[in-house]
């Protein structure tokens, strides 16, 4: 097959539309095609260098005239560059603002017939798409994108409705590394944390922004301790900590509730962990889910966008009603005190990352739309 030469446009920090950004581009790599990425520094996934992929910074310097530095017009600034310089055959472009809009400038300063594939991450619609001040802007960029594509079918439906676009939009599952997560010793962790033999542990991983609903995971899992002994592992830092610090506080579970901060080892951490509890009210996919099922851990979500296409209700763990911290209190039960029940889920979790959202699969699926993306031109 004819090896291509991929421009890819992503946040490279923190998040899962930058992880999944950076784990497809290892995996292009790694079938031979040449990776050029273009962002403001280097994906924090990236962690070790490859032969086949390149780096192009975007830098703006803050010039006195800028109350705000043009991030959108220097990157698409650097697009054009590398696409001329680098001779690339296409754009992957994940998060449509200002991404698919720079790519799309991009492409025309240079009038170049470069192919845009733009895959969108959910935020960028389910939030930006709804503000008056940004939807058009997100709009022009899908239209203007040769083919966009969706992390699942509710975000998907989600699009078409709220933006309208002029293009079909095409489901592209996410995946996982599957050589990174898998079930793996636990190591000293239990003993890090004080957790006893006897408990049980509940694990939450985000970037604790209001939309994850945590403080409903508190009010379950303060009723949780009720009836067993256990931990909750809340992993990652952001903005609601304090809120959560005092909720926590406030019901007397203080003792029980782990903050971990950032952390690096989340195979350790997923493997001492008996059930994963996503309540957000909006989730495109719920990428964290994956990493759970592929370390063997069952997941309690709500119905919020994607959730219900990764999480099969009885199957792999169970679907709640947003904000209803009684249902997640009673369904984290169901699977904590039935050991049966436990590892029926467990091993459904595992297997679940081994179908439809197997890794060779899911990057099969885009690496055909770049071949169609280069044929068209
Ligand atoms: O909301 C986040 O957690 C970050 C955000 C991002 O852009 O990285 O996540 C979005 O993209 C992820 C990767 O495709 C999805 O797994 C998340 O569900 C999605 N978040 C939301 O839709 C709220």
């Amino acid at each position: 097959m004819e090896r291509l030469k991929i421009g890819v446009i992503c946040y490279p920090s923190l998040g899962g539309s930058g992880v999944v950004a950076t784990e497809l581009a290892i995996k292009m790599a790694e079938k031979g095609h040449e990776i050029h990425f273009i962002t403001s520094s280097l994906p924090f996934r990236y962690n070790e260098p490859h032969e086949n992929i390149h780096f192009h910074e975007v830098r703006i310097d803050g010039y006195a005239v800028f109350k705000y530095p043009p991030y959108d017009i220097a990157l698409a600034n650097r697009i054009g560059q590398v696409i001329e310089e680098q001779h690339l055959d296409l754009l992957h472009v994940h998060y449509a603002v200002p991404h698919a809009v720079s790519a799309v400038l991009a492409k025309d300063m240079i009038q170049s017939d470069i192919g845009i594939i733009t895959t969108l991450h959910g935020t960028d619609v389910t939030i930006l798409g709804h503000d008056p001040a940004l939807r058009n802007t997100v709009k022009y960029g899908i239209d203007k994108s040769d083919i966009t594509t969706a992390v699942s079918d509710s975000l998907r439906k989600e699009t078409i409705e709220l933006i309208e676009p002029a293009k079909e939009i095409l489901t592209i599952y996410n995946f996982i590394d599957e050589e990174t997560y898998h079930p793996v010793a636990a190591g000293s962790v239990r003993e890090e944390f004080d957790i006893q033999k006897d408990e049980k542990v509940i694990i939450h991983i985000s970037n604790f922004r209001s939309v994850k609903r945590i403080p409903d995971l508190i009010r379950a899992f303060a009723k949780i301790t009720e009836k067993v002994p256990a931990k909750l592992l809340l992993v990652g830092e952001g903005p609601e900590m304090p809120r959560i610090r005092r909720l926590a506080d406030m019901l007397g579970v203080t003792d029980e509730v782990v903050f971990t901060g950032r952390r690096d080892d989340l195979p350790e951490l997923l493997s001492i962990s008996d059930v994963m509890v996503l309540p957000s009210e909006k989730e495109a996919f719920g990428l964290v889910l994956l990493e759970g099922f592929a370390c063997g851990v069952p997941a309690v979500g709500t119905t919020a966008g994607g959730i219900p296409e990764v999480i099969e209700e009885g199957v792999n763990g169970h679907i709640v009603p947003i904000g209803d911290p009684d249902a997640i209190a009673e369904k984290t039960l169901r699977i904590l005190c039935d050991s049966e029940v436990h590892q029926m889920m467990k091993e459904n979790a595992l297997e679940t990352v081994k179908g439809k959202f197997a890794s060779d699969h899911i990057v099969g699926q885009y690496e055909k739309l770049y071949y169609d993306l280069k044929k068209k031109e």
